[in-house]
């Protein structure tokens, strides 16, 4: 339910949104009324790829800040904003492109594998990008048996067990998944039998190996439909609650954690995306060099998934 100052919020929201032919955009991870705001909800890359398909001239992107920078991307002819430029992502700053440039120098010609978390000067030193849902199929169109895989640790190990390939893994992790432990997870199958564990591939090794079912968040919208499972442990971001109960109201999802929030997500609020629509910032651009060459990769993860 609304307060009275977010419904004000919004309606000053749609006039402006008509005004300047903007497309708001929000991640599963969002506050369920920015998702509520939002024209399209969904992964960094489907909303990435969303905004190619609509004829906005202004994306307002609620994510964090790589995700803007993806939109911004592969829509370098439209205005991207973001409504709070401190939204980072404490994953994606694991990994740096001088770090990376070190790293290859050390394995030439392994191919670099990069997970969408990452900032656009990264992703302008790799080979390729993947996202959660497609990055076993992404490593295993590759030539190579061997790749770097930057920057989450345990994407990169689900990777090499799921393709049987050698995996040089950074050693990044995203701190919100890692406040689900195996503990948890262990004590709820036990106090609810028959939850069945959906797990996002961030999550530690030890949380992995006790699920029912690794995917993307919205591998777990999916699942969540699809099974005849009634209580569903959540192995993800408590945002993702939102569009599963509108979903499935009849089923029973379970928080393995109070604390299972990325604080980065909850920085937009309806106030910040009127202040970002209305003032036209923060305006997200890369210089052109790092925005051709991250498209390249980028690009070429789609071409693999098409
Ligand atoms: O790609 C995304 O948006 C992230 C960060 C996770 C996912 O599984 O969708």
């Amino acid at each position: 339910m609304l307060s009275e100052r977010q419904a004000e919020y919004m309606d000053k929201i749609d006039e402006l949104r008509r005004e300047r032919r903007a497309v708001i955009l929000a991640h599963n991870y969002q506050r369920p009324e920015i998702q509520e705001l939002a024209d399209f909800t969904g992964d960094s890359l489907g909303l990435a790829q969303r905004a190619t398909e609509t004829d906005a001239e202004t994306i307002v992107f609620c994510g964090v800040y790589f995700m803007a920078e993806t939109a911004h991307i592969l829509n370098p002819e439209k205005l991207v904003l973001t409504p709070d430029a401190q939204a980072g992502c404490p994953l994606a700053d694991m990994v740096t492109a001088d770090g990376l440039l070190a790293l290859k120098k050390k394995h030439p010609g392994v191919p670099v594998v990069c997970y969408v978390n990452s900032s656009a000067s990264v992703k302008a030193v790799s080979d390729i990008c993947c996202t959660s849902s497609n990055a076993v199929s992404i490593v295993n169109s590759l030539a190579e048996d061997e790749v770097i895989f930057v920057p989450d640790g345990n994407l990169g190990r689900y990777v090499a067990g799921q393709t049987g390939k050698k995996v040089l893994s950074w050693p990044g992790y995203c701190p919100t998944h890692r406040r689900i432990t195996s503990e948890r997870i262990r004590e709820i199958k036990k106090e609810v039998p028959g939850a069945l564990f959906m797990a996002h591939p961030e999550c530690d090794d030890d949380v992995l190996a006790l699920a029912d079912h690794i995917c993307s968040t919205s591998g777990m919208y999916k699942f969540a439909q699809e099974t005849d499972a009634v209580d569903l442990i959540v192995g993800s971001e408590v945002g993702m609650l939102h569009r599963l109960q509108l979903d499935s109201p009849q089923k029973n999802f379970i928080m393995p954690g109070p604390d299972i929030i990325c604080p980065n997500m909850k920085l937009t609020t309806l106030k910040k995306v009127y202040l970002s629509l209305l003032n036209e910032e923060t305006r997200v651009v890369l210089p052109e060099d790092v925005r051709a060459r991250a498209e390249n990769a980028t690009a070429r993860m789609v071409k693999v998934i098409a």
